[in-house]
């Protein structure tokens, strides 16, 4: 339930609905969408990436002097686990035809094409649980052209237009063209698509999109995805084996160049384990548990960035690493699920955000980044927001209009999720209007790749949210989901051609010395050593407390790094 002092700015809410339903019920916009200078003096003024303090060059790698999110750049400038010495390459622990590092969407996929079209074997590698990643929490849906007044050069239109035209062209094409083939691919392995009374796929639409083009499973599209496809992952145990709590911590390279596997890290026993792999797949996912400037998420525990930070050590360069995703509904109360995604369907479906005066402030489906950023806007300039018993702001977002707009029961029936999230609170959200901020949802750079899923680095692939170029500097609404079925598959593909064909040299983690080396040179002092592997929210003087530990007594990663640290050669 709201506090009771939010009563009044509710009051305004149900005041001003029965103008603005009848506002939805014409075929015009709700509210003006803003034009090209507008939208830029939005962003500009209000969009985190834009903050003073939000980027800065990074020192060392292959994007040295380079302006990257802060964070990002702070991430990059670590200290490995490890040690060329400190492991034995000579006898690998496990050996295979691709290593994938990560069990999401693109993961799963990857295993699945390269057994299905190349008759390969796979380790599927999982910090935590198979399907514990971004795609399990995806709610609203996947754009694919598949209607008959759309096409996927409309869709390529749009894509290309919400990343601000810097999306690299050929991802873009294969994305846009592999879409509908990829609807298919699901559906034959057991998705569920909504469907029309006729039998036809239902569509819907999402921010910056010309077209209704979003298919979805009711707002539980990721988890049905993911589940189909870990079910199918499992039925192949002959072929593809799943490791689970065995995170990659560090990319092996082979003396001519070639990615050729990884060292796996048991969160379970802290042993370490050396795979050799003919090519090697990171399919990580993003970084949203950075809680980049210090926002809320709505990404899965285990979104750390581990991938960017082991390939970019190996030598790959990353691109548009200076650009977030800040989803513009993420709850802002109750404060027990801040953060958590509010699907961008329900603002599809008619939803409209409102100040705290129950007045529309922005059209509902600007591309994200410009709709976060007018929700910043209203809550810091205007004064607009809600706040929160915990000091968190928040505008209202008025779903109880879409059971107006589209008969009682629709919500329960397309948005159990959204209606579960809440009614356990005491908020029926059919009733009253959720309170929702910005939250850090996407990684929009990443690890640079061609359409074929290749990196600067012979036998290493990336797909899905690790991966960067496809998306330019902001991402439309479901163009995520089928960004890591797309590319799932192509890494799939690619990687196991390659596979094929390539003659692994002697292994090798000498690219771990030379960048302990690098940073060094560059005078950097860090006391950070990565990949994180899992966020930690203990306050600063339990963490002190935990670091102090260094006698091995405890198992946790905290004990690990320390001691990593304190032998490091000089420290
Ligand atoms: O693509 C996404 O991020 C997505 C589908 C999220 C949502 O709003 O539901």
């Amino acid at each position: 339930m709201y506090p009771d002092y939010m009563a009044e700015s509710l009051l305004k809410v149900t005041q001003t609905r029965p103008k603005r339903l009848e506002l939805a019920r014409k075929p015009d916009p709700v509210y003006p969408p803003m034009s090209a200078e507008e939208r830029r003096a939005v962003l500009e003024g209000f969009h985190p990436d834009f903050e003073a303090s939000a980027r800065r060059k990074v020192r060392v790698g292959p994007n040295r002097d380079e302006s990257l999110t802060t964070e990002v750049a702070d991430l990059l400038e670590s200290h490995a686990w490890l040690r060329s010495n400190q492991v034995d390459l000579k006898k690998p622990d496990f050996e295979t035809d691709l290593l994938i590092i990560g069990g999401g969407g693109a993961g799963c996929n990857a295993a699945l094409v390269a057994m299905k079209e190349h008759g390969l074997r796979s380790i599927i590698a999982t910090k935590l649980r198979m399907g514990d990643a971004n795609t399990m929490m995806s709610q609203g849906g996947m754009q694919a052209a598949v209607s008959r007044t759309d096409s996927p050069t409309r869709h390529y239109l749009d894509a290309i237009g919400g990343g601000h035209f810097e999306n690299k062209p050929e991802l873009v094409r294969a994305l846009t063209e592999d879409g509908p083939g990829v609807v298919k691919w699901l559906e034959d392995l057991g998705v569920c698509w909504d469907k029309q009374e006729d039998g036809s796929l239902k569509t819907m639409h999402g921010g910056g999109t010309s077209r209704k083009r979003m298919l979805s499973c009711r707002d539980y599209t990721g988890a049905m995805i993911m589940r189909t496809l870990m079910d199918e992952v499992r039925n192949h145990p002959d072929m593809i084996e799943v490791k689970e709590f065995m995170p990659a911590v560090e990319l092996i390279m082979d003396d001519k160049g070639h990615c050729a596997g990884a060292v796996l890290y048991s969160l379970d026993s802290e042993e370490f384990f050396t795979v050799k792999a003919k090519s090697t797949v990171v399919a990580t996912g993003g970084y949203g548990r950075l809680h980049i400037r210090g926002y809320d998420t709505t990404n899965h525990y285990g979104a750390t960035g581990d991938g960017l930070v082991m390939a970019y050590r190996a030598g790959a360069k990353l691109m548009y690493m200076d650009s977030v995703q800040y989803h513009p509904t993420g709850v802002s109360f109750p404060e027990q699920i801040a953060g958590f995604l509010v699907t961008e369907a329900i603002r599809g479906a008619g939803g409209q955000p409102l100040n705290k005066d129950g007045e529309l402030f922005v059209f509902p489906r600007e591309p994200r980044d410009i709709e976060a950023s007018a929700i910043i806007r209203e809550c810091v300039q205007n004064g607009g927001g809600v706040p929160t018993p915990s000091g968190r702001v928040g505008v209202w977002l008025d779903s109880p209009l879409i059971d107006m707009l589209h008969g009682e029961g629709y919500t329960e029936k397309h948005f159990p999720a959204m209606y579960r999230q809440f009614i356990r609170y005491g908020i029926d959200i059919t009733k009253l209007p959720m309170l929702i901020y910005p939250s850090l949802h996407y990684q929009n750079g990443g690890i640079e790749i061609n359409e074929r899923c290749e990196t600067d680095l012979p036998g290493l692939y990336v797909a899905g949210e690790a991966s960067g170029g496809l998306h330019g500097r902001n991402r439309l609404m479901g163009n995520s989901v089928l960004d890591y079925n797309v590319f799932g598959r192509r890494a799939g593909k690619y990687a196991g051609e390659y596979a094929k064909k390539v003659k692994l040299g002697k292994l090798s983690l000498a690219h771990l010395d030379s960048y302990e080396k690098e940073l060094a040179d560059a005078g950097v002092k860090t006391d950070l050593v990565t990949p994180v592997l899992l966020p930690s929210y203990a306050p600063e003087d339990v963490r002190k407390r935990q670091l102090l530990r260094a006698d091995n007594e405890l198992p946790g990663t905290s004990v690990l790094h320390n001691r990593l640290h304190d032998e490091r050669p000089g420290a």
